[in-house]
């Protein structure tokens, strides 16, 4: 053990060295990890020991899953996607952030559960320009939640796989308390907010050690002392349970991120910031402070009061933007869909919305006809790999 640590922390490691249950030895790593400063001298031991525990974690999960699995119960929780999914969250306070009177404003739905303890989500669907987003109001998330409190597991379950998260915070309270407890609960069921998954990935093979390949200019430029991390990787890998692997990083890392990399139950989601209560007192100065200090997480925080009315008229087109979205109107014998396609900016080809339409269409294939009113010349022939843009027009051509 490092001579850099403090001594409650060498006890609290030797405690865990002693614990006898699993429970017991993860909540010792925890309390450990909790009391060693954070710094360059002690980074190495961090890495090592989150490694650890994500792995030790991984073993309670697959033991409680294991009990579990014999006792099947269908949850209120669990909700079915429909459109894009936006989950609005916010702490557990008396009275609410306001979520129910958000998901109430933009849809119409559960005006009577608004001041009201809500166990179980609400939802509601927002249209906008025909686009279908789906609002769930979660119940709120209490301290403690990723560790199971107030039914936190399957609350936070259901974020894992929704399109938005969006952080509902209470501008007539102290908002730091609430981001932080927020954060904190996100940040330990292992959901990563509005950072792109680490340049990294990590294979699992029948022999040859452990390598590490460092596979663009660079992974190999800013990533300083190459030989030094290539070794703490290594021990990571090791440490997080694999013998023989094959590590390959295409960008910056830091050991944070291979330990990330390592679990693969971490999910990397969107977030947006809105901001409740605009026209209570003092909330626009702490709207502002609120928009200094997470800007540079959060490009989008809104401040809003549902009682003035004041929310921005065109959230389906900010939302759509920020989730890389885009909307494609098929037409048919001349005629224009009413209803679009949304489909990710990323893979917008012709092809990706043949197949959306029917599988048969990509085999079927011709041509299309795009129409992009913007362009000089409006009406275009194309092919298969054809990049779309936002509010195109498509007609597709079979053979
Ligand atoms: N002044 C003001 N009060 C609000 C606003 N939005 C919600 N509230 C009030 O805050 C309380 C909690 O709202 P609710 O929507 O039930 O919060 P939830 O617990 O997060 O669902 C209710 O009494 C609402 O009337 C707002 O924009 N301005
Ligand atoms: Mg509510």
């Amino acid at each position: 053990m490092s001579s850099n640590l403090p001594p409650q922390a060498k006890v609290k490691y030797q405690e865990y060295l002693d614990a006898g249950s699993l429970e017991e030895r993860i909540k010792k790593l925890e309390e450990f990890l909790s009391l060693v400063p954070k710094h360059k001298a002690t980074e190495k031991i961090v890495a090592l020991n989150r490694s650890r525990l994500a792995k030790l974690k991984k073993e309670f999960e697959k033991k409680r899953h294991k009990q579990k699995s014999t006792q099947k119960i269908i949850s209120p929780f669990s909700i079915k996607k429909e459109g894009i999914q936006i989950i609005l969250i916010s702490d557990f306070h008396i009275p609410g952030a306001g979520k129910t009177s958000l998901l109430n404003y933009l849809t119409g739905a559960a005006k009577e559960k608004i001041g009201k303890f809500t166990p179980i989500p609400e939802i509601g669907i927002y249209e906008y320009n025909k686009i279908r987003y789906q609002i769930v109001d979660m119940p709120s998330i209490m301290e403690g939640a990723s560790n199971g409190i107030g039914n936190g597991k399957e609350i936070l379950s259901q974020l894992r796989s929704c399109d938005l998260i969006c952080v509902c915070i209470d501008l007539s309270r102290n908002y730091e308390e609430q981001m932080n407890l927020l954060l904190n609960e996100l940040n330990n069921a292992n959901i990563r907010i509005n950072i792109p998954p680490p340049p990294i990935t990590i294979e699992k093979t029948g022999s040859n050690k452990i390598q590490v390949l460092y596979l663009t200019s660079e992974a190999k430029n800013i990533n300083e002392n190459l030989d030094e991390l290539t070794e703490r990787i290594k021990e990571i890998v090791h440490e997080g349970g694999l013998r023989n692997a094959i590590v390959r990083v295409y960008g910056r890392i830091t050991l944070e991120k291979v330990v990330d990399a390592l679990n693969p139950s971490i999910v990397y989601k969107k977030a947006i910031i809105i901001g409740t209560k605009g026209d209570l007192a003092h909330t626009q100065e702490v709207f502002e402070n609120l928009k200094k200090l997470y800007s540079e997480t959060f490009p989008i925080i809104i401040g809003t009061s549902v009682k003035k009315s004041e929310f921005p008229d065109n959230f389906g087109e900010i939302l759509l933007k920020y989730l890389d979205k885009i909307r494609i109107y098929t037409m048919n014998s001349g005629i224009i869909a009413e209803k679009p396609l949304i489909i990710d900016k990323e893979n917008a080809t012709v092809k990706e919305v043949a197949n959306k339409i029917h599988r048969s269409f990509v085999e079927l294939f011709d041509h299309a006809i795009i129409i992009r009113e913007a362009d000089r010349q409006k009406r275009k022939k194309v092919g298969t790999e054809y990049q779309l843009k936002d509010n195109d027009v498509i007609e597709l051509h079979l053979i």
